[in-house]
C-alpha cells in the first residue's frame, strides 16, 4: 500500500443516482445509454484505473458464433475457439454475448466454446473445458433447457459442478420465459382425464401465426430416470387436427417424465394445450409447462428459470430495462422448485451490439455476459487474495431492486461495481 492508493466511488452509486442519471438520459436501447449504465455501475471508473480483465479466462458457452472481420475488432484480441463444427452459419447470439463481455472486460482471454444444443453437448463442452492446461475463471451461458427438476440435481447440474467445485464461476442466464410458463397440479374434478386449468377450462389458449416454429416442453414431479405417471400433451389445432406427445411412463429405465411438441404452426389462429392423465393414479402432482410464445392466459411467473439457472453454485442473471430499472416482463422468476431464491443478480439487457447491428440484443442473454465480464473485473481488482470470494463481492456490492432485499425477481439486484476499493 503506497501513496497511490486510491478509492473509487467509496459509497458507490445509489439506486436515487442511477435513476436521475438514467432519467435525464435518452431512453431506449442505443449505445450511448449502455456506455451511461457502464459509468452507472462503475465500470468506466475501472477501465480508467486499468483493471480491464487481464489474466482473466471466461468460456463462453453458446452455439451461434458466427463473425467477420468488422466484428472482430469489436472483440477482445485473446480469443481462442473451440469448435466442433456444429454452430450454425451467419447465427450471432454467441459473438453478441462476446462483444458485450469484451466491452466490459475488453483484456480477459475469451473461449468461443461451442457447446452445441443439447444437454449432452453441454456435457461435453464442459469435458472440454475440465481437460484444458489453463484454468478457466468463468463462465458465461446464456441457454438454458426447459426440462427437469429444477432443484439442482439434475444431471447437468452435477457436471456444473465440477467446474464450480474446481474454482470456476458460472454465469448463466435467468432465461426469458415468464410470460411462456404455466405451473400447477393436475385437477380433474370432472374426471374426464384432462386437467382442469379452472374449474371450466382444460387448456390453455395461444395465440400463433402459421409458419411460426413454436415448441412446448410438459414435465411433472416423478422419478426423472424411471417415470411411471403417465401423463401427455397435446395441442389442438385452431380449426381441426391436433398433435400429441404420448410417451409411455411405465416405470422403465431411461422413461422420462416428460412430454414435448415441436412443430411449424399449421395456421393462424389460437391453439388450445391440453394434459391428459393417461395412466395414473389420482393423486396431486405438479407440472411445469414451457413454450417458446407467450401464453394468452394461465401465465405463472414463478419458478419459470431453466434447469442451468437452478443449479446450486451458479449466478443466475435476469434482465433489466436499460432505462427504468425495472424487470423485463419476460426475465424468469425464481425461486427454484427446492425453494431456493433466484435470481441472484439482475443486469441490462436490450444493448446495442455490432452482430444485432439493427436490432437491440435482448432479453437474460444479453444480461449473463454483462455480469461475466463485471466479474473478470473483480478477479483482476482482488488477484492477490486466493481465497476471493468473487460471487459474494458480486452479490454484497449490489443495487437492491424491487421488493426491498433479496427477491425472486431481481436476486440481490443490478450488478453494481462502483463501490469496490482498488487499492494500487
Ligand atoms: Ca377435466
Ligand atoms: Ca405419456
Ligand atoms: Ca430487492
Amino acid at each position: 500500500m503506497g501513496d497511490e492508493d486510491q478509492v473509487i466511488g467509496s459509497k458507490g452509486t445509489t439506486i436515487a443516482e442511477i435513476g436521475r442519471a438514467l432519467a435525464e438520459s435518452e431512453t431506449g436501447p442505443d449505445a450511448q445509454s449502455f456506455s451511461r449504465m457502464m459509468e452507472l455501475t462503475g465500470i468506466s471508473a475501472l477501465h480508467d484505473r486499468n483493471i480491464t480483465g487481464k489474466g482473466i479466462t471466461i468460456a463462453l458457452l453458446d452455439s451461434q458464433f458466427y463473425y467477420d472481420n468488422e466484428t472482430a475488432e469489436k472483440l477482445t484480441s485473446d480469443l481462442v475457439p473451440i469448435y466442433n463444427g456444429s454452430y450454425r452459419k451467419y447465427e450471432v447470439h454467441g459473438i453478441a454475448c462476446a462483444e458485450l463481455i469484451s466491452e466490459i472486460a475488453p483484456d480477459v482471454k475469451l473461449y468461443l466454446v461451442d457447446a452445441g444444443g443439447t444437454e449432452k453437448d453441454v456435457t461435453n463442452a464442459i469435458e472440454r473445458l475440465m481437460k484444458l492446461d489453463e484454468h478457466i475463471d468463468i463462465v458465461s451461458c446464456s441457454s438454458d433447457f426447459p426440462f427437469g427438476r429444477f432443484d439442482g440435481e439434475d444431471e447437468l447440474c452435477k457436471a456444473v459442478e465440477k467446474m464450480t467445485s474446481n474454482g470456476t464461476l458460472w454465469i448463466n442466464a435467468a432465461g426469458n420465459q415468464a410470460l411462456c410458463h404455466w405451473s400447477g397440479e393436475f385437477k380433474d374434478p370432472d374426471g374426464n382425464g384432462f386437467n382442469n386449468f379452472s374449474p371450466e377450462d382444460e387448456s390453455i389458449n395461444l395465440t400463433l401465426e402459421k409458419g411460426k416454429v413454436v415448441g412446448f416442453w410438459l414435465s411433472w414431479e416423478d422419478d426423472w430416470d424411471s417415470a411411471s405417471l403417465d401423463y401427455d400433451l397435446r395441442l389442438d389445432y385452431p380449426n381441426r387436427g391436433y398433435s400429441i406427445s404420448d410417451n409411455p411412463q411405465k416405470g422403465y429405465r431411461d422413461q422420462k417424465p416428460a412430454e414435448t411438441i415441436q412443430l411449424l404452426a399449421p395456421e393462424d389462429g389460437t391453439y388450445q394445450i391440453k394434459i391428459r392423465r393417461y395412466d395414473a393414479p389420482d393423486a396431486p402432482v405438479r407440472f411445469h409447462l414451457f413454450t417458446t410464445q407467450d401464453l394468452d392466459e394461465y401465465q405463472v411467473q414463478n419458478s419459470s428459470i431453466g434447469i442451468l439457472g437452478c443449479c446450486r453454485n451458479v449466478i443466475t442473471v435476469g434482465a433489466i430495462n436499460l432505462s427504468t430499472l425495472d424487470i423485463q416482463s419476460y426475465s424468469s422468476r425464481g425461486p427454484t422448485k427446492d425453494g431456493r431464491q433466484k435470481p441472484d443478480l439482475v443486469a441490462p439487457d436490450n444493448v446495442t451490439t455490432f452482430s444485432y447491428i439493427s436490432d437491440a440484443f435482448a432479453g437474460t442473454s444479453a444480461s449473463a455476459p454483462y455480469v461475466a465480464g463485471c466479474a473478470a473485473l473483480i478477479m483482476e481488482i482482488f488477484n492477490d487474495e486466493p481465497d476471493l470470494d468473487t460471487r459474494k463481492v458480486l452479490i454484497e456490492s449490489a443495487t437492491d431492486l424491487g421488493p426491498p432485499g433479496p427477491d425472486n425477481i431481481y436476486g440481490y439486484g443490478l450488478v453494481n461495481l462502483s463501490s469496490l476499493e482498488v487499492n494500487r
